[in-house]
This record gives structure tokens, sequence and C-alpha cells, in this order.
């Protein structure tokens, strides 16, 4: 026997997929397709990570495994390039972020090669082609011309140290995360998608697609769709009326005061009435400084000023109320003002404390005076005038239709989700391609003139201004204005990472169309995706961006498919081996060519999947990586002692059958580690009987290859077994036999007995039956007829009566 020489073994067969072609996939093919996804890397410096491969070899496991059951495979991969750690390692280094970019997709791929994974690399696409992100551009103009495109002026959080607008997650306490700076507010034009608009149908489609659990609620909380009521309230003395939004109308007797957001227009417009604005606007300047995050802190001490002069009315009670501004409103969600309620609200029970302002019971049930009482899906109103005694249920019903037709208020539906804030101020990104004409307006770059390339310039160092770098070059930002061809100038923002990759799987299987984003026959045969799995953290945006570009393609008539993923799992995180998150910073990182140069890829995959419940987040481990070594040692040593027998021997038969079976499922509902626990269990359980016959053998090779595809080619190879192992099929297992109890049972068809079947002992006549039809000689008296009548009396009499 040779030495397990993964080097070398590894080197050969990776050679060998790629100089046969192993993994490409087939056009126009008559084969069942199966569509495997994993989200595209971002080919950061750092280069590949343990992590990279959990979330990778699920798939590649399920790829490898639907080529041998006959599927036409598409598993391929690409590079979601453009973004900001490229671009300031760019800067930092002088060097062009294009050069650097092409430098990490080299490691990456090199990388990823020597894992072995059966990716098609033809199919690979990276955004920041411009082949590609020409059809990013198209998209966008679609949209715009859709109408789902606008301009809106906002506060964006600017960081004067890394001069870029920072996303709310960014920065804490007016400091930036990244440098530490100060973060100002800059009011800015900005583009929005109008995602909200497809609020509804990105809810109503997640009951079409296989998602995890979790990850449908995260969709659905993302979206927050909150049922209520706008109720207007009349300020006193004045013309002017103050909106809220409540999910609570029941509650409205309960109303002891009002807030409103800091950045509220009723302040501006009633400032000449209102008598304390120095308090006013310094409260106002104090909010802008804090992230919306610090702002919705349940645990927060409340904070406000109470507007003096003005006071709002409520409109059940005719009762006078005043009215605060407080920060725990947000401007984003709702009317940015609120009827607070103390009883039966936390937030504004805490605030009303604070402020000395009364509390009353609406709903009973708790004790108001001691905490808000909140648990108030159901019980009986009190103290509400003409809803005193009802249901809380019936109380809202009643409430609003009192309100509809008083005209006071209507109900309404509020979702959480914002319009999606599409832009960046930096270089490294798809320009927008939209141009501004003095005459004109806003004005679409032609669609024959995508790709609108980026300049090549000499310094993309973003501005002082929070403008991008492309507000720079004159020869880039002046032009002609498509439409009237007088002077006009282009817009300087660049779309967000999110871009790229909102479409990127309608990509891999057309990657060279440039007539169309993708070929709608190709789209035909390949969309949807089958199974997408990915990372927790991009199930909330990235799904939701995706399937709202693909719901509106399909709206438009680009796409075939309403949903661009059929089944969307999750990897856990791999932590370092002190269980803290891997980062640099910690210096607990795995570098997987570590792995692969002293055990092998095989090794590193084993490891990997075995580490624990794939769901869940797990440790690394130097010694769980040196137990996947030895037991691949220990397959490779199988090969010592394989006869020349065929079949499967009588004291493992069933036990061959229940492995094939556990591997099956346990590879399709995700359970790796104990799909390879199984694999070892057998191992040991052929070392023990001291042979394994060369069908078993067959078998072992084919359960295991997906996980470690190199070593089971080359003991494939080695024992001389037909052709070669990825062109085998996938094992079958025979149900009967992986049950203990089996017995056999003579089949009648009208009486007469036409075969012998096993079963297990307790089988019932559904089983019994599928059985029986298995069986050839049995099912050529059924073929053709209807089945009448079934008599089935376990392990006695099974008569199919047929006509
Ligand atoms: C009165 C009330 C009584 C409320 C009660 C709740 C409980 P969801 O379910 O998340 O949609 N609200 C409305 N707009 C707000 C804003 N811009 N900033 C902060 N809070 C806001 O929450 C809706 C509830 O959150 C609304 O119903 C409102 O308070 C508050 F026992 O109105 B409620
Ligand atoms: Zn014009």
């Amino acid at each position: 026997m040779k030495i397990y020489d993964h080097h070398k073994i590894e080197k050969k067969w990776q050679k060998y997929w790629e100089d046969h072609d192993t993994f490409k996939i087939e056009q126009n093919s008559d084969k069942e397709k199966f569509y495997g996804l994993v989200e595209f890397p971002y080919p950061s410096g750092a280069g590949l990570h343990v992590g990279h491969v959990r979330a990778y070899t699920s798939l590649e496991i399920i790829s490898r495994k639907r080529r041998m059951e006959g599927f036409n495979v598409l598993f391929p991969i690409g590079w979601d390039a453009f973004g900001l750690p490229t671009e300031n390692y760019a800067i930092k280094t002088g060097r062009h972020p294009r050069e650097v970019t092409d430098e990490n997709i080299k490691v990456f791929t090199q990388q990823l090669k020597s894992i072995g994974y059966s990716f098609d690399w033809d199919c690979e696409i990276d955004t920041t082609d411009p082949n590609y992100f020409k059809w990013t551009q198209w998209i966008f103009l679609q949209l715009f011309k859709h109408g789902l495109v606008y301009r809106d002026r906002t506060y964006v959080n600017f960081c004067s140290g890394c001069k870029v607008v920072l996303a709310n997650e960014d920065f804490r306490e007016g400091k930036c995360s990244i440098c530490g700076s100060e973060v100002v507010q800059l009011e800015k034009d900005v583009w929005f998608l109008k995602i909200r608009e497809y609020a509804e149908k990105l809810l109503a489609g997640l009951d079409d697609v296989d998602y995890l659990p979790r990850i449908r609620l995260e969709q659905e909380n993302w979206i927050g769709k909150s049922i209520g009521a706008e109720v207007d309230f009349d300020i006193a003395g004045a013309d002017q009326k103050l909106r809220v939004f409540t999910t609570r109308p029941d509650t409205l007797f309960g109303v002891t005061f009002m807030v409103i957001a800091p950045e509220h227009p009723l302040i501006e417009e009633m400032k000449d009435r209102i008598t304390n604005m120095d308090a006013i606007v310094d409260y106002q300047e104090a909010a802008k400084r804090k992230t919306e995050f610090e702002r919705v802190q349940l645990a927060k001490e409340k904070t406000g000023v109470m507007i003096e002069g003005i006071r709002g009315i409520n409109p059940l009670s005719g009762e006078e109320v005043p009215i605060f501004i407080a920060d725990y409103v947000m401007m984003g969600y709702g009317t940015g003002a609120i009827m607070a309620v103390p009883g039966h609200d936390t937030r504004d029970w805490e605030f009303a404390k604070k402020f000395d302002l009364p509390i009353i019971e609406v709903i009973k049930g708790g004790d108001v005076s001691v905490e808000a009482y909140t648990d108030t899906a159901s019980g009986e109103m009190v103290n509400s005038g003409f809803l005193n005694g009802m249901e809380v249920k019936e109380a809202i019903a009643k409430t609003i239709e009192y309100l509809e037709e008083k005209g006071l208020g209507k109900k309404t539906i509020n979702y959480k989700m914002k319009d999606w804030a599409f832009n960046r101020q930096r270089y490294w990104g798809e320009p927008i391609p939209i141009v501004h004409c003095p005459k004109c307006g806003m004005v679409p770059v032609p669609e024959d003139q995508l790709p609108l390339e980026l300049p090549k310039v000499k310094s993309y160092e973003p501005t002082d201004t929070g403008e991008s770098p492309l507000a720079g070059i004159p020869e880039w930002v002046n032009t002609t204005c498509p439409h009237c061809g007088g002077p006009a100038k282009r817009e300087t923002d660049t779309m967000p990472q999110w871009a790229g990759s909102s479409w990127y799987f309608l990509r891999y299987f057309d990657n060279k169309n440039d007539q169309a984003l993708a070929d709608y026959d190709k789209m035909k045969y390949w969309m949807p995706v089958d199974w997408y799995n990915g990372g927790m953290e991009h199930v909330t945006r990235h799904l939701l961006y995706s399937r709202f570009w693909h719901k509106f393609l399909y709206d438009i008539g680009v796409v075939p498919t309403a949903e661009p993923y059929k089944k969307r799992t999750m990897q856990g995180l791999i932590l370092g081996s002190d269980g803290e998150k891997m980062s640099k910073s910690k210096g607990n990182v795995v570098n997987p060519n570590d792995i692969i140069d002293e055990y092998g890829a095989d090794t590193l995959r084993t490891y990997v999947m075995f580490i624990g419940d794939y769901e869940k987040p797990a440790p690394w481990s130097e010694n769980g990586t040196k137990g996947a070594k030895r037991y691949l040692d220990r397959v490779w040593k199988l090969q010592e002692i394989v006869t020349d027998e065929t079949g499967y021997s009588p004291e493992l038969e069933s036990m061959m059958h229940k492995t094939i079976k556990k591997v099956n499922s346990d590879y399709e509902e995700m359970k790796f580690n104990t799909a390879i626990a199984a694999l070892m269990t057998l191992l040991n359980e052929f070392n023990s009987v001291g042979k394994v016959t060369k069908d078993e053998f067959k078998t072992y090779l084919q359960l295991l290859y997906p996980v470690a595809p190199h070593i089971t080619e080359e003991l494939w190879e080695i024992a001389g077994l037909e052709g070669c192992l990825h062109d085998s099929p996938w094992p079958v297992y025979d149900e009967a036999k992986t049950v203990d109890d089996v017995i056999e049972m003579a089949v009648q068809i009208n009486g007469k007995v036409r075969g012998k079947i096993s079963l297990p002992a307790d089988a019932d006549k559904e089983a019994a039956k599928a059985i029986a039809l298995e069986h050839e000689n049995i099912r050529s008296y059924v073929d053709g007829k209807n089945i009448v009548k079934e008599i089935f009396v376990p392990g006695k009499i099974f008569n199919l009566v047929v006509k």
C-alpha cells in the first residue's frame, strides 16, 4: 500500500477535474437541473477564511451528490468586489482599486481551487467587471423609468476622518467606530429606491418559498408590517392638526400627553407661538448627535422638552394634553408623532413618571401605578366613555369606525422597512447612470451607452464635503444632456455595496451575454435557485434587496419567476479556538491554507463539516482537525482489506442499507456531522469484520465522496472499480433492509401468489404496497390495471384485487 500523500492526490484530482470539464454545466439539456447557490465572497485582502469553507462545503456536498443523482448541476462562484475595504487599502498604498481587486481575486481563486470545490469556473462573475455592471446600471435605469427611484433630502452620518457617509451601525455617541473621529450630520440629497412599494409582495412571497423559519421571521420583522390607525389631534386655538400613528386606537381615552420627534416640522411651523424655542433647539441639536440605535434603546433614561405654547386636543374626550419633543419618537416611522398612553406603554410610562404626568388605566388587569400594563392583547376597557365594558378587539374596531365616520382618522398600515438609500460617495462602485440637466432635470444615460465606466483618476481620495471623488473630475462630470444636447453634469454618487449582489444569481449561467442580463430561455431553465445557503447576517437586507429587484424584474417581464430562491438555509459561525469570534486583532484566525498544507483539503472539508451542528456556532479545534485526518488515514487503509467478493456480506447488509439511508437524509437536512459519524461507525464495523467486499467499498466511497472527493476518487481508482467515482450513481438503499425486523410475505394478485417481498414487521398497508409494486413480477400484473381492493393482514395475507 502506498502512503496517503494528500498533496499529490489532491493536485492530481483537481487537475483531472479541470482537464475533463467534470463540473461544467450543460446548456440546452434534457436533464433536470439543480442550482445550488452560495453567497459569493467579497475578495478582501485577508483571503479566504474557514467561515467561507463552512458556508461553501455544505452546498458543495449537495452539488456533488446531485450530479451522482443525475442532475445537471450549476454550482457557481464569483466576486462581490466593489466596496470600501478595497478602496481604503488602495488609497493607503497608492494603488488602483482595480489592481488590488484583481490581486485579491487571484488569491481567493487559488484558495478555493485548492479546496477542490466543484465550481464551474467558466460561470465566474465579477461585479466590478464593466460587462457585469452594465446590467446593474441597466436594472437601475428600469427602476428609474418605472418611477421606483427618487431623490430626497435627508441627514446622513458623515465621518470627518474617513470622509464617508456611515451607516447607523458604524458609529456610537457621535464617534466613528473605524477611526474615532467626530461624526457630523450632513444634509444631503440622496437616492432612494422604493422598496416599500414591494412590502406586501415581499411578505406574500414568503408563502411560496422554503426558508428556514428563523430566516422567514427575520424577513417579516425587517419589513415590520404594523396595522393601526392615524388619528388627527387638533391643536388648541390653531388651524394645524397633529397626526399620530397608533396601533392601539382603543387606548385613546388613556392619552395624557403627546410626543413628537425632534425633527418634526410642527416646530418650525409653529415657532412663533412656541415660547421656549431656545430649549427646544438645544434638544434638537443633542438629538442629532445620537444614533437611531441609541435613541430607541428601551433601557435608557427618557429625555424630552415640553413645548410651551401649544396643546393637543383628544378627539374622543375633548381634553387638552401637553405636547413634548423627545428622541424616543423617530421621525422616520409612522407620522413622527405619537399619542402617549402611559398606562399601557412602557416608554410612555417612564416618560410620564419622569415628567410627572397623569397615568390613566384604560384596560383592566394590571396596576398602572406600579408599571405600565402591557399584556393587553385582550382585556376589558375601563375609563373610556363609549368603549367601557368592551373587549380590546371590539374597542379597536369601534374606535376606527368612529374616527373614520367623523373624519378624525383612518385605518393605516405601516412598515418599519424604510426605502432603500441607494448611494455612496466613493469611487469604487457602479456609477449611477443619470445626467443632471438644468433644462430637462434628471435624464437617464441612454441604454446603448452602458456600461458607464469609472474614469481613470489619479486620486480617489474622498473629499471633505462628503462628495464622491468623481465630483473632482471635470472631464467626467461635464457632459451633454442626452435629451436636449445642452451642457449637463453627471451624477457623481456611486451605487451601494448591495447593488451588484442583488441580481448576481441571474448572470452565472449566461455570464457573457451582451444583449441581456441573461437569456430568457436560459433563465427559464435554471431559475429559480433551488437552494441558497449563506450567513445569518445576510437574511435581512441582502435577501430583501435581491428579492425586491427580482420581483420588479418579474413584473416588467425580464425574469420568468416571481421569487429568486426556492430554499434558503444558513450556517453557524466558526469561532476561534478561544470560543471568540475570529478576528485579526485577537489573533485567532485560522487560515485554510495552513490546514490544507499540513493535513490536506479533504481533512479540512471533513473537519469543518464534522465540527458541530451546521446551524450553530462552533469553536475551531486543532485536535478536531487531527481527528479528521486520522479518520481519513483509516479510510485510506481500508484498501488493505478489500476482497473480490461482490454484494454486501450478510453480517453487514442491514448496516449498509441503514448507513446509505442515514447519510442520504442527513446530507439533505444539513446534518453533516451525524452523516460523517455514521460513516465512521461503518468503518469501525468493516474493521471488526476484518474485510470489505468490493460493493461495500464502492458504496462507502460513494457516500464519502461529496465530503472528501480526492481521497475517495483515488481509492476508487486503486481498487480498479469501474469508471470514475464522480460518474457513478448515488447509492440506493432498500427500505425493508433498514429495519431490524424484516418479514417475508407472499403477495397475491386476484388470489394467486405472484411474488415474495421482504418488509418491516410493522409495515402498514401503504408501505407494503409500495414495496410490492417495486417487485418486477408483481408489478407486471398490476401495470395498466386498477387496484380495486387491497386485503392486508400483517404477516399473514396480502392480496391485491385488480381489474
Ligand atoms: C398608542 C399606544 C398605546 C401605542 C399602547 C402602543 C401601546 P409598532 O407596533 O412597532 O408599529 N409609535 C408610533 N410611531 C412612532 C414613532 N415614530 N416613534 C416611536 N414610537 C412610535 O408600534 C406602534 C406604536 O409605537 C404606536 O402605537 C405608538 O404608540 C408608537 F398601549 O400608540 B402606540
Ligand atoms: Zn437637457
